[in-house]
């Protein structure tokens, strides 16, 4: 790319024509968590927001916070060593990864009117294709989305896991839909839902095909994006960078994208 391209994308985005928009939920005590199954012993814990100081006796001039903060919280980063079949990739972890690939075009695949009949809404590979077909192809290095509008859900935990007896409900990719997109060289997947699988993953072959896929892959997840009915199908840039967190196996990110308004 020349200098005078990328001083045009500065311009732009001191004009507003390039647009940042937030794709990124609220961190604090309220955000939705995981709950997994109690056979798995352990939970992320819940977040915590603690003050050191206000401009009082504990910092006269300043304000800080600390936090209590699991990897695996709010909209974030899965690295593939999240995941044992991703557990042997030295540039797997959210310190090593590569951040050129992080940055990249992202594919806005709109099932918001399936998943809102739905819960259990599977995208498949035909339904993928069919997208391919209306709006141009995925391309190698690019991240795809799924579109359920799930973060609508976002202020009430107990909608947003739509947990019952059964597990729980929420949408996802099936095995085929995760097969086709690595067969693409996609650099990751996103979903709107707790984590990049359906809420019913863990009763397919493999389970968690996301998870599985994925990092086996060296490729990356994303949770809990926030915004996606903001973004077009094609043609917006996707940054979802993760903290660089020594041997880190995801973290939370300000996940944002960058719009073409004209
Ligand atoms: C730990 C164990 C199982 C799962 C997850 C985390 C996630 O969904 C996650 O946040 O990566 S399924
Ligand atoms: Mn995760």
């Amino acid at each position: 790319m020349s200098k005078e391209a990328l001083a045009n994308v500065g311009e732009a985005l001191l004009s507003g024509k390039l647009e940042v928009v937030d794709l990124t939920g609220t961190l604090g005590p309220d955000t939705p968590l995981l709950k997994l199954p109690e056979d798995f012993a352990r939970n992320t814990p819940k977040i915590e927001i603690h003050k050191i100081s206000e401009y009082d006796e504990d910092g006269p001039f300043f304000a800080w916070n600390w936090l209590k903060l699991g990897e695996h919280s709010g909209t974030h980063f899965d690295a593939p060593h999240h995941w044992i079949t991703g557990r042997d990739y030295a540039d797997g972890y959210t310190d090593t990864l590569d951040l050129q690939r992080v940055v990249a075009p992202v594919n806005v695949i709109d099932c918001s009117a399936e998943a809102a009949e739905n819960p259990d809404f599977l995208l498949t590979a035909d339904r993928v294709r069919a997208w391919e077909s209306e709006h141009g192809e995925i391309r190698k290095g690019e991240w795809v989305v799924l579109r359920s509008d799930w973060d609508k859900r976002a202020d009430d935990e107990a909608a947003f896991l739509n947990a019952d007896e059964t597990g729980p409900h929420s949408p996802g990719p099936t095995v085929d839909c995760i097969e086709y997109l690595l067969s693409k060289g996609i650099v990751g997947w996103g979903n709107q839902c707790i984590g990049t699988d359906a809420g019913q993953a863990g009763g397919m072959e493999p389970p968690y095909p996301a998870h599985n896929m994925l990092h086996r892959d060296n490729c990356f997840g994303l949770a809990s994006l926030a915004n996606l009915d903001k973004l077009p199908a094609k043609g917006a840039i996707l940054i979802a960078a993760p903290l660089k967190i020594k041997n880190g196996t995801g973290s939370p990110i300000r996940a944002m994208a960058l719009v073409a308004r004209d």
